[in-house]
């Protein structure tokens, strides 16, 4: 398999073409696979110059957080939080949630205490359950062996309901064992990440939330059984696919999705062109999907580059697209925080 500096970097990288790439259909319900491909393909015809893809604020809330991971080699909410506003208010046309305005607007304060009270507030008092906190979940899996915990508390910062930041939890558990080479073995990764998730969500507040949300119990548990379901099946389709794990806005109808996305494109598929990758798979795949396409994408992006390595990815493709290249740096000296947070515990 790739090293491990090439699994780090793939990460940070594929997540930053996921957004970039996947932004042309976001919101779009119904994207023709012709579509996809005319677009993805567009990537490597360089002749044609189609100038850089913008990233959006999956990729601008992802930056802060691995900003914020390497200049205080390690995680501090205080200053997570600073970078989170002030990014909003040097760049607020990213096409952030309507929701998570409020919260980055409250968090610019120099007022502030408690750096998570202005999330506690939102949707009169239940929280965000949107996908925000998973989308930029993938940095802490390149900074922390425990990966999850400190996911949970960076998505706390604009998410305080349970299935907002437990899919941020599921992405960085998702993205650690790719980084580790758990995908090499499909079911046995998806059997983990189903028993990690069992335990995140046996406490109180995420059976609360599950109720009061009128979720199935355990609902990020549920949607990674039907995963594996949609795994065994010879043939799925977009639409069984989509009704099944959802391509929405909340975390719970993308993170899974993500998941699926990586799983399925493991193999070639014959609506995919033979001579794709894995991760050029795995990226028109989640496109197809239609829904929220940047994020589903990205987020896919994150797992799949862990696991193809960075050398899996299109040249093209990264120097189309902003922010890739500086992703890659960054990688680089994440893999250096790893190693020393691993060596310190
Ligand atoms: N927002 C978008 N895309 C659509 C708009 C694009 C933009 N206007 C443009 O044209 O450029 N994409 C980005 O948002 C998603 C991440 O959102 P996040 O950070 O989770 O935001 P928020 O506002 O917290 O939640 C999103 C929406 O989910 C619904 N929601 C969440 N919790 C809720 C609750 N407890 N009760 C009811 N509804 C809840 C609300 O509709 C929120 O606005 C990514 O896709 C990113 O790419
Ligand atoms: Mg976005
Ligand atoms: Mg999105």
């Amino acid at each position: 398999g790739p090293t491990s500096l090439s699994r780090f970097r793939g990460a940070l990288v594929a997540a930053v073409l996921g957004d970039c790439v996947g932004g042309e259909f976001e919101g779009v319900e119904e994207v023709p696979m012709e579509n996809v491909l005319r677009h993805v393909n567009s990537l490597e015809d360089e002749t044609k110059g189609n100038g850089i893809l913008e990233y959006s604020d999956d990729t601008a809330m992802a930056s802060c957080v691995v900003q914020s991971l390497l200049t205080r080699a390690g995680f501090d909410e205080h200053d997570m939080a600073r970078r989170f506003a002030k990014e909003y208010s040097i760049s607020p046309g990213r096409g952030y949630g309507s929701g998570v305005i409020q919260v980055l607007k409250k968090l610019a304060s120099p007022h502030l205490t408690d750096v998570y009270q202005p999330a506690r507030d939102q949707f009169n008092g239940r929280g965000s359950f949107g996908n925000g906190g998973a989308m930029r979940a993938a940095p802490f899996a390149l900074a922390f062996p425990d990966a999850a915990n400190f996911a949970r508390l960076g998505a706390m910062l604009t998410h305080s309901c349970s299935l907002g930041y437990n899919g941020a939890v599921l992405q960085a558990l998702a993205v650690h064992l790719a980084l580790q080479g758990a995908l090499d073995l499909p079911q046995t990764f998806i059997n983990t990440l189903i028993s990690e998730m069992e335990e995140v969500e046996s406490d109180e507040v995420s059976r609360n939330d599950a109720r009061i949300l009128k979720e199935a119990e355990k609902p990020f548990c549920n949607r990674l059984h039907r995963v594996r379901d949609l795994m065994d099946m010879d043939k799925v389709t977009i639409e069984e696919v989509i009704s099944e794990l959802g391509n929405g806005i909340a975390a719970l109808q993308s993170v899974p999705t993500a998941i699926f996305c990586v799983l399925h494109c493991l193999q070639p598929r014959q609506y995919l062109p033979e001579n794709y990758g894995g991760l050029e798979r795995t990226i028109a795949y989640s496109l197809a999907l239609g829904g929220d396409t940047d994020t589903i994408a990205c987020m896919a992006g994150a797992i799949a580059g862990a696991h193809y390595g960075v050398e899996a990815i299109p040249q093209p493709w990264i120097r189309c697209c902003e922010g890739a290249d500086d992703a890659d740096v960054n990688a680089k000296r994440l893999h250096i925080l790893y190693h020393q947070v691993s060596q310190g515990s």
